[in-house]
């Protein structure tokens, strides 16, 4: 496999800058085994992580903040947020709205309009920053649920750039994320990027299914297969593991759990972050119950619950800890005796060491979250059992439950199971233990975190190799889709823009010209028995009509205001009455003289085209130009760097194609005949929405659009909707004749 440089993209940098007694800041490296596994890796390939620092940056020493410095060899970009990002993009829309819905808390969710599009902007940041820092040809991969948006920005302002995503916690059933206001636009973020990766197979079907489910996608569930955007993203799983060898060098320094003597003490041991998808007030009821109903047991049993500070900005998270603490004093109030206290309570971070000689030294790990991506803490446990022994109790609602199997699974909600669960793992005979962690153990070592870095990139260097060599591939997505609709009606309806359509956009609205070939294309097509082509243009009619040239097309001017072709000649009455009002506006928005600015008088409408206008300038422009058309009682409608004076009635381009095909075809067209609209500016999602559902329509645009454009598909210019023209005269989407 070819070496190209990583990138990687995660919330957190791989290390916290902290101020030290002396008032100098250093980096402590953050704990987990992400960071050592990949830290290696970016070494010896070359890259940057790109990331934010982990503190607010105070306005005005932004210099500091967003610096690219080295570390352990490779580049480091800081992202700089403001208190008021962290505020909406990390506590409020990641850890309030997405962290919840995607662990099944639909409850918890909460939604805040404010909060989406700084989750977006920052994303947005996130990959500007990656796009800025990558080598050229690197790989840049996207970390967690916080950066879900982040592959569609990079492909936005860095297409060449190869992308992958590993979400690491669960991707929810398809009508559980559907419950998101905003799942859709996450689904595009997502799709955006060249590969995707999950921990385990039941998320990647989840996924496949949203996709299918909310954005119409074709997918290929048992290749992991989504069709999007014209390009095939595939999908796969890869559960994240731990580092076993610094596991067990850390575990290895400490005597075994199990003791010879049948009466020595039983350690259980509970280590999560402070979480309320961990499950921990749950199981401290279990753990109750265990010591309640089993006196035998209970005078042997001390169970050992570690908590880790979190998410301490989130409300719901500081009255959990309460929860927590109250928990534990009442079973410790409850049944103490002689010094002795059931629950040893460690609620503050762990050195590493203890932390593994602690795993070491339990008898039992109680890992029952609710909802777990993963869950690092069952695979530690079990790499700490160097002599294969040791009971794992492990939530069937954790990830990481599909791959450890010889585990006591349970299901954490219920209480009975667990208490059963402990019961038995602390009376199991020592040829059980032995036979289900060994088992275990080998499967953690023979997977550990090195090689599930090296698999991901892999399987990502692939998908980018396979879905990069493809030619054309929005057009050939096109194809495939919309050709089995219009082979179901005898006639298609074909209407196009023009500006940016069929021609390209230039900088001027009178040198854009039609090409050759694209009349020839347009000219076939209008001539093909069972296809009728009409351009939809805002354009004046006899300019439009001058500039196609074909006597079969239909014209359809002035936003809609005026109408002409084969058996057709139609004027929306308010264009009579509103002509006088017009050149009045035309002649005050000229005495604006304002540079670079273009008046259009087109009798009906008028357009202030403002390209020419230079960037800084613009907002003041079009603040002028706007009361201007207030003043002389005209709707200002905004298109791409142009503001269109039109009547103020309710009048668009999808009003003017509803008439026109219910004129030409019957009030029951839809029965009959299929309409596709093909349309790239702002006032073309007027016909995109007026056709939803009774016709089909396409945005031409470069990337996908940020927002979840009312299209139905996407071609990236106007010589792939030309090409589309011509496939459409050829016929080829008809049925062969028998
Ligand atoms: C997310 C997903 C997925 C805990 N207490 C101490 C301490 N820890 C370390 C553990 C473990 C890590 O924190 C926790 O990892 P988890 O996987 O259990 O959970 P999340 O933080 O929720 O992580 C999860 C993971 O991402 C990876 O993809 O598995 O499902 O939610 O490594 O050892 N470390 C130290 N002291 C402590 O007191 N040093």
């Amino acid at each position: 496999m070819p070496r190209n440089p990583l990138v990687v993209v995660s919330n957190r940098l791989p290390f916290r800058v902290v101020r030290g007694d002396d008032g100098r800041t250093k980096r402590i490296r953050s704990p987990g085994g992400l960071v050592s596994a990949l830290t290696p890796v970016l070494t010896t390939r070359g890259g940057v992580w790109v990331g934010w620092p982990g503190t607010a940056h105070e306005a005005g020493k932004r210099g500091a903040a967003a610096r690219t410095h080295r570390h352990q060899g490779f580049r480091i970009a800081e992202v700089a947020l403001s208190a008021h990002d962290i505020a909406s993009y990390y506590s409020g829309f990641s850890n309030r709205t997405v962290w919840p819905l995607l662990h099944y808390f639909v409850g918890r969710m909460e939604v805040d309009p404010a909060w989406w599009p700084v989750y977006d902007s920052v994303n947005r940041r996130f990959a500007e920053k990656a796009a800025e820092a990558a080598p050229r040809r690197a790989l840049v991969w996207v970390h967690d649920y916080q950066l879900l948006r982040v592959p569609h920005h990079l492909r936005a302002c860095a297409p060449h750039l190869a992308s992958a995503l590993f979400l690491h916690v669960p991707f929810p059933a398809a009508e559980v994320f559907r419950i998101l206001p905003w799942s859709r636009d996450i689904l595009h973020g997502m799709l955006s990027a060249d590969y995707l990766g999950f921990h385990v197979e039941s998320y990647v079907q989840n996924f496949l299914a949203s996709a299918q489910l909310l954005l119409g996608c074709d997918v290929d569930p048992a290749r992991g297969v989504v069709r999007y955007d014209g390009r095939d993203v595939h999908v796969g799983a890869h559960p994240i593991s731990i580092d076993v060898a610094e596991a067990e060098a850390l575990a290895g320094g400490v005597s075994s759990a199990w003791r010879t003597t049948t009466d020595a003490p039983i350690e259980i041991i509970a280590v999560d972050r402070l979480d309320y998808t961990k499950g921990i007030v749950r199981r401290l009821a279990a753990v109750e119950q265990v010591l309640e109903r089993q006196p035998a047991t209970a005078r042997r049993l001390r169970f050992t619950q570690v908590l880790v500070p979190s998410r301490e900005r989130v409300p719901d998270y500081s009255q959990l800890k309460r929860e927590i603490d109250e928990a534990v004093g009442r079973v410790n109030g409850r049944l103490s005796m002689d010094g002795w206290s059931p629950i040893r309570y460690l609620a503050r971070p762990v050195p590493r060491e203890d932390l593994f000689a602690m795993y070491r030294q339990a008898n039992v790990a109680l890992v029952t979250p609710l909802r777990d991506g993963m869950n690092l803490v069952a695979k530690e446990y079990v790499a700490s059992q160097l002599d294969d022994d040791g009971v794992l109790i492990l939530s069937e609602m954790a990830g990481a439950a599909e791959e450890l199997q010889e585990a006591l699974v349970v299901n954490p909600f219920n209480r009975d199971a667990v208490a059963g669960a402990i019961q038995r793992a602390v009376t199991m005979p020592a040829q059980e233990r032995r036979a289900r962690m060994s088992a275990l153990r080998a499967r953690v070592r023979a997977h550990d975190v090195h090689a599930w870095v090296t698999e991901f990139i892999d399987a990502a260097t692939l998908a980018v190799k396979q879905a990069r060599s493809r030619v054309s591939p929005a057009l050939d997505d096109v194809i495939s889709r919309v050709g089995p609709w219009l082979a179901q009606r005898p006639q298609i309806a074909l209407l196009l823009d023009y500006d940016g359509t069929v021609t390209p956009i230039v900088d001027r609205p009178d040198a854009a010209r039609l090409s050759e070939s694209a009349r020839l294309a347009l000219d076939a097509a209008s001539r093909t028995p069972g296809i009728d082509v009409a351009i939809v243009s805002g354009r004046g009619l006899d300019d439009l009509r001058q500039r196609v040239g074909l006597s079969h097309v239909t014209y359809v001017g002035n936003h809609g205001f005026e109408i002409e072709g084969p058996a057709v000649r139609f004027r929306h009455e308010a264009a009579d009455h509103v002509s006088t009002a017009m050149n009045a506006a035309a002649d005050a928005l000229r005495e604006l003289r304002i540079k670079g600015a273009l008046v259009e008088p087109k009798g009906p409408t008028l357009a202030f085209h403002y390209r020419g206008v230079p960037e800084r300038d613009r907002e003041a422009a079009v603040h002028r130009a706007r009361a201007v058309l207030r003043r002389k009682r005209l709707r200002a409608v905004q298109g791409k760097l142009v503001i269109e004076g039109r009547p103020l009635v309710d009048w668009h381009k999808g009003h003017a194609v509803l008439w026109l095909l219910g004129h030409r075809y019957g009030t029951d067209w839809p029965t009959r005949v299929r309409a596709l609209f093909v349309g790239d500016d702002t006032t073309d999602e007027d016909v995109f929405r007026s056709l939803r559902g009774i016709g089909r329509s396409i945005c031409v645009a470069p990337f996908v659009p940020s927002q979840n454009a009312p299209s139905d598909y996407r071609l990236p210019d106007p010589q792939s909707v030309i090409a589309l023209v011509r496939w459409l005269s050829a016929g080829g989407f008809r049925p062969a004749p028998p």
